[in-house]
């Protein structure tokens, strides 16, 4: 990438100043993004620290070495460094809207696989020159494991009438496979409930609310109280 690193860094740290959780997130990951969803929904207060993944702070990496956002550390020292597995910690707290109740595990395992290995390929045709990829194609495998919603989206979610923890699990990635051709997707995309699924998700303020901007942590002082207040009250 052509920014430079953001210099110099403070002394890392993996202590919290506040007691409270900190999450390592970064604004644009899907699997942040549901993190954050759950998080959000729960009320859970945590410290969010924006990273980038491109200028990991060390004391993220001193908590879960394999460098993948999010990472969840608890005021006990236990460290949740996968997103469902945050989603899971945030919803046993409180679950308002009974998220955990609509949680179809093989559907996500499905598209954290199969669908995410074809978005890859769909989205970031360049990073495999060995693989030759034909984007056309890759597009074609995303559509056949998104075929199988349309069926169960009568209701505008999954979850049925509101979205619950299946959807907040999986539309990041569809969100990603509408930007990897948006007028493709909102022109020409056949499956048309699946589409209209995405653009409430866009507009959805639950996950406008997760998607505020923050100031990057970047090992230094930038952490910032989550979730944000809700715009209504
Ligand atoms: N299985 C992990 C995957 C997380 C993941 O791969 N996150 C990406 C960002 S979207 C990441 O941090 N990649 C590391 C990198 O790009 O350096 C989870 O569910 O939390």
């Amino acid at each position: 990438m052509t920014e430079p690193k953001t210099e110099p860094k403070t002394e890392p740290t993996t202590e919290p100043k506040t007691g409270l959780p900190q999450l390592y997130s970064f604004r644009r990951c899907p699997y942040a993004m549901r993190a954050r969803m759950a998080v959000a929904v729960a009320e859970v207060p945590v410290v969010l620290r924006e990273i980038l993944l491109r200028d990991k702070p060390e004391a993220m990496l001193a908590l879960s070495a394999k460098g993948t956002v999010p990472v969840l550390r608890l005021a006990s020292g236990e460290v949740i460094d996968e997103s469902r597995a945050v989603m899971d910690w945030a919803l046993a707290q409180n679950d308002p809207l009974t998220w955990l109740a609509h949680k179809d595990e093989a559907l996500i395992d499905r598209f954290d696989t199969d669908f995410k290995h074809h978005l890859d390929r769909y989205k970031y045709a360049t990073r495999y020159p060995e693989e030759a990829v034909n984007v056309a194609e890759q597009r074609d495998f995303c559509v056949q494991l998104l075929q199988p919603l349309e069926a169960r989206l009568a209701q505008g979610w999954v979850g049925g009438a509101a979205p619950a923890y299946t959807d907040v699990a999986l539309l990041p990635f569809v969100r990603q496979f509408r930007i990897a051709d948006t007028a493709w997707f909102d022109e020409a995309f056949e499956l048309e409930k699946v589409r209209e699924w995405v653009l409430r998700f866009l507009e959805w303020p639950s996950f406008l609310r997760v998607m505020q901007k923050y100031p990057l942590y970047l090992d230094g002082e930038q952490e910032h109280g989550f979730p944000p207040a809700l715009e209504n009250g």
